[in-house]
Parts: C-alpha cells; sequence; structure tokens
C-alpha cells in the first residue's frame, strides 16, 4: 500500500497553497504551483518549485479548470494533487478524475466525499452508527404536508435545509405555520440556483447553538483519531471570524464523548486522511452532528498549535500509504490557541471587500504568534477570489494569555492599501461577553453594529489616503511608531525574483 510521493501539485491559491508548499519543503517534496493570471507573482507561484499558468483570473477558467489542472499534473510527473480548501477540495468527480488520471488524492475517496456532501445520506450514515443527529426527516421533502406534519410533531421553529448544501445556502427558519409554504419554495428555489439540487429535508432549529466541530484524522489502515474540537461559534453570515481551541465549555469527559462520536462518524463513511466533524450544541451540552466538512479546513492552524501535529504532514503520509504515527492516547493537548481571520474588507461599510493593492505591510511577530498568509507588500487584492490577506493565531497557556497575545498581534500588524478588519476583531476580543465566553453562534447579529468601532475621522480618511498615494508612487518613506517601516520602492522586484516569475511564465 505504501506509495512514495516525490511531486505534489497544488491546485489553489494564496496561504493555503503557501503552507501545503511549505509541509513539501519539509518533507522534501517538490512542489507545483498553478496560478490564474491575477496570481502570476503570488507567494505560492514564487515559493514553489515549479509553476504552470491556467488561464484568466475568474476561478472557472482556472482554479476550478479540472481538466486543465490533471493535464499539468500528467504532463509535469506530479505523483499527487493537494486541492486545499474551497474550490475542487470537496468536488468527488473531480477526486475520481484525478485518480482515474493514476494520480493520488490528497483527502478522502470520492465515495465519502460524495456520502457526505449529500445531507441527508450523511445523516442516515452516522445515526446508523450511533452518532446523535437534530431531528428532521430522513430524507428530502417534497410534498409541503409532510413538512406541516413534522412541525406539528415537533413544533417551531423549523428549519428547512438544501440536502445538497451546507454552508448555509438554501436555509430557511419557520417560526409558524403561516410562514411555512413560502419558506419551503423559497428554500427550494434557492437550492436550485445555488446547487443545481432543489431538493430540501427538514429539521427541529436549535435557537441558540454554539457552532463546535471535531478535526479527525484516518489512514487508509482503519485507523482513526480525533485531535479535539474547536469553537466557532463566532461567525457572519456563516463565515468565520474567529475560532478557539480548546472551547470554554468542554472538559475532558465532554471532549472524550464527542471525540468518539467524531471517529464514529467518519469511519461510518470509511473516511480516509483529515476531516472535519461539525456539530451543534445546545446549553444544555447536548450535541449533534451537523455535517462533515471534508477537506483540510481554513482554521486548522489552531489544532496543530495545541496539539504539536503538523495536519499537512499527516496528510501527506497518510496519502502514501504509512499508517499513523500515533493512537487517541498518545495526542495530548498544550495551552489555547485563537486564529482571526484579516480580511481586506470595510466593516464599517457593510463589511464590503476592499480591493487594491497593499502599498506598505509590517505584519505581526513575537512570542505565540502564528502568521499564514499569500500576500505580500505589492500584491494586489482583487474582486476574483475570497478577500482573506492573513490568517493570525496565537498560541499561550491560558485562554487569557492568547487573546492578549492575539490583542497585541492586531494592533502590532501595520498595512496600508486596503481596509481591514482589525478594529472588527479587536471589537469581539474585547467584547465582555466574549472574554466570558458566553457567547453562541448569534454573537455578532446580536452585539455588532458599525457604531461600536472606532472609525476614523474624514480627515484621518483623507491623510491615509493621501499616504498610501505617495508610498505606491514611492515619494515618500513610511515611518510608523518611530520605525522604518519600508518604502513603496521595496517591492520584491529583485532580479532573483524577476528570473523565478519569468520561469514560472515559460
Ligand atoms: C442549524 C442551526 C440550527 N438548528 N441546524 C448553518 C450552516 C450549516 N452548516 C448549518 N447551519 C445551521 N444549522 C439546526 N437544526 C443553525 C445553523 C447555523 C449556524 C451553524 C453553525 C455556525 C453558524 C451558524 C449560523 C447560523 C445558523
Amino acid at each position: 500500500m505504501y506509495r512514495k510521493i516525490k511531486k505534489v501539485l497544488i491546485a489553489n491559491r494564496g496561504e493555503i497553497a503557501v503552507r501545503i508548499i511549505r509541509a513539501c519543503q519539509e518533507m522534501e517534496i517538490a512542489s507545483v504551483a498553478v496560478y490564474s493570471d491575477a496570481d502570476r507573482s503570488s507567494p505560492h507561484v514564487l515559493k514553489a518549485d515549479e509553476a504552470y499558468r491556467l488561464g484568466p483570473p475568474p476561478s472557472r477558467e482556472s482554479y476550478l479548470a479540472m481538466e486543465k489542472i490533471i493535464e499539468i499534473a500528467t504532463r509535469v510527473g506530479a505523483d499527487a494533487i493537494h486541492p486545499g480548501y474551497g474550490f475542487l477540495s470537496e468536488n468527488a468527480d473531480f477526486a475520481q478524475k484525478v485518480l482515474d488520471a493514476g494520480i493520488e488524492f490528497i483527502g478522502p475517496r470520492p465515495a465519502s466525499i460524495r456520502a457526505m456532501g449529500d445531507k441527508t445520506e450523511a445523516r442516515k450514515l452516522v445515526r446508523s452508527a450511533g452518532v446523535p443527529t437534530v431531528p428532521g426527516t430522513p430524507d428530502a421533502v417534497d410534498d409541503l404536508s409532510i413538512v406541516r406534519q413534522f412541525a406539528d410533531e415537533y413544533g417551531y421553529p423549523i428549519l428547512i435545509k438544501a440536502a445538497a448544501g451546507g454552508g448555509g445556502k438554501g436555509m430557511r427558519v419557520v417560526h409558524s405555520a403561516d410562514e411555512l409554504s413560502a419558506a419551503f419554495s423559497g428554500a427550494q428555489s434557492e437550492a436550485r440556483s445555488a446547487f443545481g439540487d432543489a431538493r430540501v429535508y427538514v429539521e427541529k432549529y436549535l435557537e441558540k447553538p454554539r457552532h463546535i466541530e471535531f478535526q479527525i484524522l484516518a489512514d487508509k489502515h482503519g485507523n482513526t483519531v480525533h485531535l479535539g474540537e474547536r469553537e466557532c461559534s463566532i461567525q457572519r453570515r456563516h463565515q468565520k471570524v474567529i475560532e478557539e481551541t480548546p472551547s470554554v465549555i468542554m472538559d475532558d469527559e465532554m471532549r472524550r464523548k464527542m471525540g468518539e462520536m467524531a471517529v464514529a462518524a467518519a469511519k461510518a463513511c470509511r473516511y480516509e486522511n483529515a476531516g472535519t466533524i461539525e456539530c451543534l450544541v445546545d446549553k444544555d451540552r447536548n450535541y449533534y452532528f451537523l455535517e462533515m466538512n471534508t477537506r483540510l479546513q481554513v482554521e486548522h492552524p489552531i489544532t496543530e498549535m495545541r496539539t504539536g501535529i503538523d495536519l499537512v504532514h499527516q496528510q501527506l503520509r497518510i496519502a502514501m500509504g504509512e499508517k499513523l504515527p500515533f493512537a487517541q492516547h498518545d495526542i495530548t493537548f498544550r495551552g489555547h490557541a485563537i486564529e482571526c481571520r484579516i480580511y481586506a474588507e470595510d466593516s464599517l461599510n457593510g463589511f464590503l471587500p476592499s480591493t487594491g493593492r497593499v502599498t506598505h505591510l509590517k505584519p505581526a511577530q513575537g512570542f505565540g504568534i502564528r502568521e499564514d498568509r499569500g500576500i505580500e507588500q505589492g500584491g494586489e487584492i482583487s474582486v476574483y477570489y475570497d478577500p482573506m490577506i492573513s490568517k493570525l493565531v496565537a498560541h499561550g497557556q491560558t485562554r487569557e494569555e492568547a487573546i492578549a497575545k492575539l490583542k497585541r498581534a492586531l494592533k502590532e500588524y501595520e498595512i496600508l492599501g486596503v481596509k481591514v478588519n482589525i478594529p472588527f476583531n479587536l471589537f469581539v476580543l474585547n467584547h465582555p461577553a466574549f472574554v466570558q465566553g458566553d457567547f453562541d453562534t448569534h454573537f455578532i447579529a446580536k452585539y455588532f453594529e458599525p457604531g461600536a468601532l472606532p472609525f476614523p475621522t474624514e480627515q484621518e480618511e483623507r491623510v491615509a489616503a493621501l499616504v498610501a498615494a505617495m508610498l505606491e508612487e514611492g515619494t515618500i518613506a513610511l515611518r510608523l511608531k518611530g520605525e522604518l517601516a519600508g518604502s513603496a520602492n521595496h517591492h520584491p522586484a529583485s532580479s532573483k525574483w524577476q528570473q523565478k516569475r519569468f520561469d514560472a511564465l515559460r
């Protein structure tokens, strides 16, 4: 079963591509980047051993172009493809095409992706393994009377969900019988346009849940372990903002029970590689399986910091057919890790993406701080992709220490050219309810209003815009907090860099 991987193609961009390339370098595996025209001088292209153009910036012509990606992998002799997250990472057809080309897919088998991608199928599968799920209809429903029957039996509120769904699309909360009909057809048509599949099913709606997920690892020999939980309740419109581990509501006993449940859920679909079991937990600490994410997740670093286990190394070893080098009892947890996402967005104006050139970038450093980023000073935040600039991770001995370190790092972070959500992150980290651990998935909807942020005056905005423009032009160098922070001329356009980029374009 052992199959050495000597070269990996990374079918992704940004920070996760860089993260995976670094793991390849550490394991002396050659790395192959692919890129769109918008990314031709991005860090993932510069860092990889080889880089190949996919096409124009739109994802469907670049990072979603399955055939192009597989053709490049075949041509350059890649033994494996790592899909990262997003894009093709949970596309069972892509995973199958990769295998059909004789290339290893670094992730689960296509059948597992498919089983977990259908939400009613996934629920049935894990239920049969004894995993608790929220009360709901076992199958998709196309008849309003069955929905009404369910609501009459379990009471309102209920939640209509897309069977092909996930991520909150095609979801409708129904509070009373008179809303039912409109919500049902609304969910169906939203599901049809989002997934090309109008099927919906129904669950009892949990009103104030926490979102807690478990990281699992499974090898090809039937060994499956969990790496503890991540508390992901702090999110805005299904976009996570802050993640931490451990969750303040967890204790060793609950972690052991939920961990066993997560392992059972993974085993139910004969899961392989890294995956995440998403759960809802109510105020009485009852927990329910929600869905499985069959990929490496954005927030995986907090688990790495608390367990000391490099998840991408493990993914690569599993793909090579190696056995997990640890059993459940070998996995230990140390301290507290917390991550926030730095997005190029305007928190004061409806969180609109803020595009443009990053004219100045001096990220935070120091003991207990890790930053995963896929853009450098001089790089461009475009309209084509997710506006995440960076993931800032703090690890400390206690929750208080980790929060203090993350706050310090956010205040130290210097970035100009685009608006970023640093003040918004600080708002959450300073909020008394967050500090006390007293929150659920509605935290931001409940507490946040733009007035809560220390918004700049019109004059400050004008000065900032002027400074950014002068930096870009190279007419000034910026001094911040008394330190020379580097001028706009300090673009990474060294001759070595130019050469590498030239190679990449050939
Ligand atoms: C729920 C729920 C309450 N009750 N299911 C949101 C996306 C998808 N993963 C499932 N989601 C939810 N399912 C029942 N039966 C509340 C949510 C939910 C949510 C879940 C996790 C994190 C943030 C959320 C925000 C709103 C709703």
